[in-house]
């Protein structure tokens, strides 16, 4: 008692309770301001004060009709953004002749045949927003509020728009239980179990986002369905969605089980040949559109790992989808039948696979019919061709399934924009017809005049309070949106916006961040899978680097599979003299991916096996090259982690220590996923890791031994 007395008196305990203040506030500080929530809809004052009095000028006075329920968004997005972004209020009239701002229906303005588009002119200083329809006028408004935010002049505006694809989406891989796959942020935002009663915030702020950057689909629920969505109780509960989502021009899509039939109501078979089976989805497309009239339609991943479809009874995908397209036509729903199929046999090397059993059925599909297809005739790698399908199915239209959630692109915790890489596939020129048939004509319809054009993104959403888990990851839920809108549009514009709306109008600061971000997916390639490198991720949860894996159940779900590094080379012979891959691109892509010296650099080893001391463009051995790769990867995420340190006192303190922790996290594991890498690869090169570099801390043996049973987001 005595002793401890004393020690509460002395000096040193003042000091302990000193110092734990200090880190208690300095950790406190450190997540003060934005914490991320508002997305990029912050909506904060505008600090340069002339521009302020302008907006002011313009927007004082608001004429708004608001009987639809679009109408009545409308005017709440402006309540809440105008006063914070002008500092004063704003007067909404009845009266059209006092309004500085008028946002009117203009029943003949025809800027496009979806009527989705809208108009925005200023004129004798008085800004008119006019579209067909309400949804148009919704686009308009968040496209002028994104003006302000991004401070830019509204003196002269004389803009029109309309979206280049039809259905703009986001996938949710979200379970009934809300588990997310392949989530990183959080569980899902969908909280089933308290639906229809229970209506989050979230979810009206979700629409929000989504409607800001014209995305007009969501699809809830994983690909890898639940029957009992289906179910009267839970297409209820999908009713509560529709309706939160209906007035932000959003439509629900439900991801189907093909055995539905089969699981729900007990029928003997779900074979769409089956006229009970095609009568038991019309009935529940009937019972669908009675409870939500505008009912997107059905997302089906079929016969394609373990999932059920019309291969099950010997059906060929355009049977099974057009069955389902039938049931949904009466009332303007669409299929999405993807494309992302594992072949039953292994015949066909994996590449070759979506392309071999969907090009005969070009032409097959119902013209409600879209057929998804991932970017890439892999998996979502951080670098892949494009899909050889597109370009390849002219009578059938191709929808781009893109993945903004990063299951191969290092998580919630590793920096990576993926507007460049959406634009590489994108502006990929096809050479299927004349020069200038891009993957983006394709998809947007223009090559084959496809009645449907969708682009989707595979969400990463979930519970985080930042959303995305990564303050980063916010960029790329909006850059699918601004791209599936106009894909036109530059990744680095479209950044430049997100910086602006997100973390700092500063303009030095800004051009920092921005150069980061178009910077930041190469130097992924570069320390996960680069020259052409792909597949190398440990098995199941696909978190670090597993290039060694060569034991499950199928060869192609193997990284030595992909990779086929021996004591001979590395890299897997697609040309024709290997799997003949090359065949199913264009006779301009065959000719420069069969022959190494014309490949790109950045492809060499997904369509070639070379050897390791194989003169590279540089004049470098490709194991030195492959060596210089992985380092520079990492090296640069050094780089990356100085540049943001150095923007301290640019963005806000929550935000910027948000980042802050995700980069010393990514430094770590660039330099795992460089070490495990190279020590593997060298195991077969038995070539040295050249003086100068540094060198792996641990052995290749440590690196096979780690294990990650609670990984998030596993299938
Ligand atoms: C793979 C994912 C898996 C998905 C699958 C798909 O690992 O979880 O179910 O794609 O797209 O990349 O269906």
């Amino acid at each position: 008692m005595k002793q401890s007395f004393s020690f509460f008196r002395s000096g040193v305990f003042a000091v302990i309770i000193s110092l734990f203040m200090q880190q208690a506030q300095a950790n406190l500080a450190d997540f003060q301001g934005e914490d991320g929530y508002r997305l990029w809809l912050k909506y904060e004052l505008v600090d340069n004060v002339q521009l302020r009095a302008n907006y002011t000028k313009h927007l004082s006075t608001v004429y708004l009709d608001t009987s639809s329920g679009t109408g009545k968004v409308i005017q709440q997005e402006l309540q809440l953004a105008l006063p914070a972004l002008l500092g004063t209020e704003v007067r909404f009239t009845a009266k059209r002749s006092q309004a500085s701002l008028v946002i009117a229906l203009t029943p003949t303005l025809k800027v496009d045949p979806l009527n989705e588009g809208f108009a925005i002119k200023t004129q004798q200083g008085l800004i008119r927003i006019s579209a067909e329809n309400p949804v148009g006028l919704l686009y308009g408004t968040f496209h002028l509020l994104r003006l302000m935010q991004t401070e830019q002049s509204l003196a002269k505006l004389d803009v029109e728009q309309s979206p280049k694809i039809q259905l703009r989406m986001l996938n949710h891989w979200d379970d009934l239980d809300r588990h997310t796959e392949r989530g990183f942020a959080g569980e899902s935002i969908f909280d089933w179990h308290k639906l229809p009663d229970y209506k989050e915030q979230r979810y009206y702020d979700y629409a929000r986002a989504n409607a800001s950057i014209g995305i007009n689909g969501v699809v809830p629920i994983n690909v890898n369905s639940n029957a009992l969505i289906l179910s009267p109780a839970y297409l209820h509960k999908v009713q509560a969605l529709a309706d939160i989502f209906r007035p932000y021009g959003i439509k629900v899509y439900l991801s189907i089980k093909f055995s539905s039939p089969q699981q729900l109501d007990g029928l003997p078979t779900s074979d769409p040949l089956d006229p009970d089976v095609q009568l038991w989805w019309q009935n529940k497309a009937a019972e669908i559109y009675q409870l939500i009239p505008d009912f997107g339609g059905f997302l089906v991943k079929a016969n394609s790992e373990g999932q059920p479809g019309p291969g099950d009874y010997g059906r060929t995908h355009d049977l099974g989808a057009n069955m389902l397209a039938k049931a949904l036509k009466p009332y303007g729903g669409n299929v999405l039948w993807r494309a992302f199929v594992y072949a039953h046999d292994s015949e066909y090397e994996r590449s070759l696979q979506a392309y071999s059993e969907f090009v005969p059925l070009d032409g097959k599909f119902d013209s409600n019919v879209s057929v998804q297809v991932k970017n890439g005739p892999i998996d979502f790698q951080p670098r892949e061709p494009f899909s050889p399908l597109f370009g390849a199915m002219p009578k059938t239209s191709l929808a781009m399934e893109f993945q903004v959630t990063q299951e191969y692109l290092g998580f919630s915790t590793h920096l990576a924009y993926l507007g460049t890489m959406y634009k590489e596939v994108l502006d990929a020129d096809t050479h299927t017809q004349d020069k200038g048939s891009t993957v983006a004509k394709v998809i947007d319809g223009s090559l084959s005049k496809a009645p449907l054009t969708v682009m989707a993104g595979v969400a990463n959403i979930g519970t985080d309070r930042n959303w995305t888990g990564h303050i980063f990851g916010q960029a790329n839920w909006y850059v699918l949106g601004r791209l599936a809108w106009d894909h036109n549009l530059g990744a680095e514009q479209i950044a430049q916006e997100w910086v602006a709306m997100t973390l700092t109008h500063d303009a030095k600061a800004s051009e920092k961040i921005v150069a980061l971000m178009m910077r930041s997916r190469e130097n992924i390639v570069n320390y996960m899978t680069p020259l052409g490198l792909h597949h190398l991720m440990d098995t199941g949860h696909h978190y670090g680097p597993g290039p060694w894996v060569d034991n499950l159940g199928r060869a192609d779900w193997n990284p030595t599979y992909y990779h086929r590094a021996d004591e001979n080379g590395i890299g897997l012979d697609r040309t024709s003299k290997g799997t003949n891959a090359v065949s199913q691109y264009a006779p301009y892509w065959q000719a420069i991916f069969n022959d190494p010296q014309k490949t790109p650099d950045n492809l060499l080893l997904w369509f070639h096996h070379l050897p390791w001391d194989y003169k590279m463009r540089s004049g470098k051995t490709l194991w030195l090259e492959l060596v210089e790769h992985y380092y520079s990867g990492a090296a640069a995420v050094e780089a990356m982690q100085n540049q943001w340190l150095a923007l301290k006192n640019k963005i806000e303190p929550n935000q910027f220590n948000q980042v802050r922790m995700a980069l010393a996290i990514q430094v770590k594991e660039a330099k795992w996923w460089r070490d495990a890498c190279i020590l593997y690869f060298q195991t077969y090169s038995k070539l040295p890791i050249p003086k100068g570099f540094e060198q792996p801390k641990h052995s290749l043996e440590y690196y096979q031994s780690l294990t990650f049973p609670y990984a998030p987001g596993q299938g």
